[in-house]
């Protein structure tokens, strides 16, 4: 079995979707969590400068997207064929392009920059969540399996849950405006090999 070394800080990021893919595909994978105040020293050895990596059987793949694609055509999660491969990745792009958008109130909202909140939710953040969510739920409609694609679970799943999951902590009414986005997040996390790992990790975080 190959083993994995992922490597990124101690918290969920944008690796939380590749460590949700590892734990159901029941990858034999260690999980490094860089403390902050080692980062500096760290950084030097990464391919990139950056994390996420990952590294197995003298490999390393740094880009949190790269990996995601890899792990998903290593543990066949990556649709069942290449239209389904195409839908992941519209639904991925379309979703980051979204992020890019709207960036500025989410790090008002976490603390992270000043500005005025209200009017970035109202303005920037509310109009892009709407039309992100209007196509999502047209594509998951599509799809009679309860996933993302028709085929059944795939990477792209805990891509989404995820970015639910962040949303939800930005945006008290996430959860009641979109409650089908709730339910199916849910069932991702129910997954089995997944559930465990989701129950452990603390509430609430970035
Ligand atoms: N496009 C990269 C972005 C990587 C990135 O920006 N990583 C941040 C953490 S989320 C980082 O390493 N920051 C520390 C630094 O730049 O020194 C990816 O998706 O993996």
């Amino acid at each position: 079995m190959v083993h994995y070394k992922l490597y990124y800080f101690p918290i969920r990021g944008i690796v939380e979707p590749i460590r949700d893919l590892l734990k159901y595909a029941k990858a034999d994978f260690e999980d490094v969590r860089i403390p902050k105040e080692e980062w500096p020293q760290f950084k030097e050895k990464t391919p990139t400068g950056k994390v996420p990596y990952l590294e197995f059987e003298g490999n390393v793949i740094p880009e949190s997207m790269a990996i995601l694609r890899y792990l998903g055509r290593e543990f066949n999660l990556n649709g069942a064929n290449n239209v389904e491969a195409a839908e992941i990745d519209s639904v991925v792009e379309v979703v980051k392009d979204t992020a890019n958008k709207v960036r500025d109130y989410i790090r008002v909202a976490r603390g992270l920059q000043e500005g005025d909140r209200i009017e970035l939710f109202r303005d920037l953040y509310v109009p892009n969540r709407d039309v992100l969510m209007a196509y999502i739920t047209k594509q998951m409609q599509k799809s009679k399996s309860g996933f993302l694609l028709n085929s059944g679970v795939s990477w792209a799943d805990f891509f989404l849950a995820e970015t639910f999951e962040t949303l939800s902590l930005v945006d008290e009414d996430f959860n009641t405006r979109y409650p089908g986005a709730a339910v199916y997040k849910r069932r991702v996390f129910n997954l089995p090999n997944l559930k465990e790992y989701i129950d452990s990790r603390p509430e609430g975080s970035f």
